[in-house]
């Protein structure tokens, strides 16, 4: 049985939404030179009203074990600008070739392929940038921040989200639950499980602490796929800010094409439940992160 979120959560949830774009708008200032459309195409994705669901991830496993999120918050928004850069590209007519996304034209439907592809690099380059700098500016041990950008750079390359998006582009052999499994787990899985892990690193999470972090966002990485292939079927395209029916129309094998809808809401509210199971191993620490998985298993968009 999951009840919903409380109110209490909602609180939360916006507070960390808040605190994100503040420091997203401090970090991303548009300068005024010769190529200051560039700082315009990035922050128009960046600020286009994603939920902020990795960044708040990585707080929310941080602040499990510590109080003050200045340390982690860089590196929380580097995450929503490498994910940010991966819609982005993932849009272009090369890839997707989708016209919406988060409720407006998509990047280079306003920009031009040209500047797209500029912004999303820009985006994945200013990532690291910032974990460095603040990094440094911060006093990061740096051994632990050596380690975060470690996970970070995996999770979002080839053996992470790239190489996802690749297996998804050019493999046509995924028949299998198994072969769909290990294309979700790099394409989606991956920067969601390194957003739960970099907060656990960051907070000072022991080994066995870590293990559970690990197998908690691997079953919520998963959980959040199918419940976007659910929604790309059921959902509201006003609400998701994108057309519906995307994943059929591009002959893509997703978890309800595969195992169908009753299923996969089946398999959703049991990896939802694993996934709290870990978190609860964690005591009282974890409500929000609790809450979190429960909005997640119920998000309309
Ligand atoms: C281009 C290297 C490269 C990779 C693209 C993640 C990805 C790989 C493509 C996106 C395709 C897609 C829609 C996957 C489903 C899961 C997903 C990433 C949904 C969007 O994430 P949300 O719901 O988006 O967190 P918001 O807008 O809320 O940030």
């Amino acid at each position: 049985m999951i009840e919903g979120v409380t109110m209490d959560f909602n609180i939360w949830f916006k507070e960390k939404v808040d605190i994100v774009n503040k420091a997203l708008y401090k970090y991303c200032d548009i300068k005024e030179n010769k190529q200051n459309i560039i700082y315009e195409s990035m922050n128009y994705s960046l600020f286009a009203g994603g939920k902020r669901m990795r960044a708040i991830l990585m707080l929310g496993v941080y602040e499990m074990f510590k109080e003050d999120n200045t340390k982690v918050l860089p590196f929380a928004c580097s995450m929503e600008m490498i994910h940010t850069y991966s819609l982005i590209h993932d849009d272009l007519p090369a890839m997707d070739d989708d016209d919406f996304r988060r409720g407006k034209p998509s990047n280079h439907k306003k920009y031009g392929e040209a500047l797209a592809i500029l912004a999303g690099d820009a985006l994945l380059n200013k990532a690291f940038e910032l974990m460095l700098s603040e990094g440094i500016k911060l006093n990061i041990d740096k051994h632990l921040l050596i380690k975060a950008m470690s996970i970070i750079s995996e999770s979002s390359g080839t053996e992470g989200m790239i190489g996802g998006q690749v297996v998804d582009i050019f493999c046509d052999d995924i028949n299998d639950l198994e072969g769909l499994r290990y294309l979700q787990k790099l394409k989606t899985g991956a920067i969601i499980k390194s957003s739960a892990l970099v907060g656990g690193v960051l907070g000072g999470a022991s080994q066995k602490e870590l293990l559970l972090i690990e197998t908690f966002a691997n079953k919520l990485g998963l959980a959040f796929q199918i419940k976007d292939d659910i929604l790309d079927i059921e959902g509201d395209a006003k609400k998701l800010g994108k057309p519906i029916g995307s994943d059929q129309e591009n002959n893509k094998k997703t978890y309800v094409s595969m195992i169908g809808m009753e299923e996969s809401k089946r398999l959703l509210k049991k990896l939802t439940v694993e996934a709290i199971g870990c978190l609860e191993e964690f005591g009282d620490k974890s409500i929000q992160l609790i809450n979190l998985c429960k909005f997640l298993l119920n998000r309309e968009y």
